[in-house]
């Protein structure tokens, strides 16, 4: 498809938009964060989702000023919400591998955050299981180095890749976000209800803060309160929104 055509124009700059769908405080309600996605409007092909162009923006390399576009739109946006007086929100940005790989990439999220003038302990980078455990020692350094300048970690998707138990213990992670797949129907589902209470307690143990992700039911929400889930998302409490469309919802929720 066009992908290519269109990044190589800088057309992405008017057809990609960045979505944000609310993270929300488990126990009182309130958003204290968002996680940002990526969406493509092509005006041939319509709204096409991540996981179609994702792997052939990476496939082409395009995936690299493509992340960079985001992370930079997204630093912007928060400092927009931050002075129109939304106090204290957090924003996290999905990342490809070949972007956390790339040997400028602190170099470009610092940049991004001072040019905003916004403190880094607003932006959060979501690594999944695998991305890490490409390279292990080297994945480390990195997060550590974000780490250090003030940028916080969360592993994406957990449990559905392939990473030793032993590594997260080593590994600097600020969040762990349980993924979807165990949330549906976990209080009607003793297998899933079991490993989610392990996981909620082993990244207590490991000084992590947990996210349920996928959150459709009243039924889950209440089993995630019981076991003390830290914050949620899902559909539940809001689909991914527009900038604008999210603004609102901040609002209406104060
Ligand atoms: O929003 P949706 O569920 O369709 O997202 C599908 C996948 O695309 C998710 O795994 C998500 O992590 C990934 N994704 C969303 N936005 C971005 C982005 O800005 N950059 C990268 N690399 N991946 C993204
Ligand atoms: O892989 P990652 O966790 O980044 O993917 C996030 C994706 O999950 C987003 O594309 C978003 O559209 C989707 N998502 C968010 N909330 C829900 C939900 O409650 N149910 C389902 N099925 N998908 C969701
Ligand atoms: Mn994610
Ligand atoms: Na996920």
């Amino acid at each position: 498809i066009s992908l290519h055509k269109v990044i190589k124009n800088q057309k992405f700059l008017e057809e990609f938009e960045v979505y944000y769908q609310p993270i929300v405080n488990i126990n009182s309600g309130q958003i204290i964060a968002a996680e940002s996605l990526l969406r493509w409007q092509s005006p041939e092909l319509g709204l096409v989702t991540p996981t179609e162009f994702i792997p052939l923006a990476e496939s082409t390399g395009l995936i690299v000023p493509l992340d960079r576009w985001v992370v930079r739109s997204v630093c912007q946006q928060i400092k927009t919400w931050h002075d129109a007086g939304v106090p204290y929100l957090k924003v996290t940005v999905n990342l490809s591998v070949m972007e956390f790989n790339q040997p400028d990439f602190l170099q470009k999220i610092v940049e991004f955050l001072e040019i905003n003038n916004l403190e880094p302990h607003y932006l959060e980078i979501e690594l999944t299981e695998s991305m890490i455990m490409q390279d292990v020692n080297s994945a480390i350094a990195t997060m550590n180095d974000l780490q250090s300048l003030g940028v916080s970690i969360a592993i994406d998707d957990f449990g559905t890749g392939y990473s030793s138990l032993i590594y997260l213990k080593n590994l600097p992670v600020n969040t762990l976000k349980i993924d979807r797949y165990f949330i549906h129907n976990v209080a009607n589902d003793s297998q899933k209800s079991a490993i989610t209470k392990a996981l909620i307690e082993m990244a207590h143990n490991l000084d992590m803060q947990v996210i349920a992700e996928g959150v459709e039911t009243e039924a889950e929400l209440s089993f995630l309160r019981q076991n003390n889930c830290d914050a949620m998302q899902g559909f539940l409490f809001s689909r991914p929104l527009p900038a604008a469309e999210f603004e609102n919802f901040l609002w209406n929720n104060k």
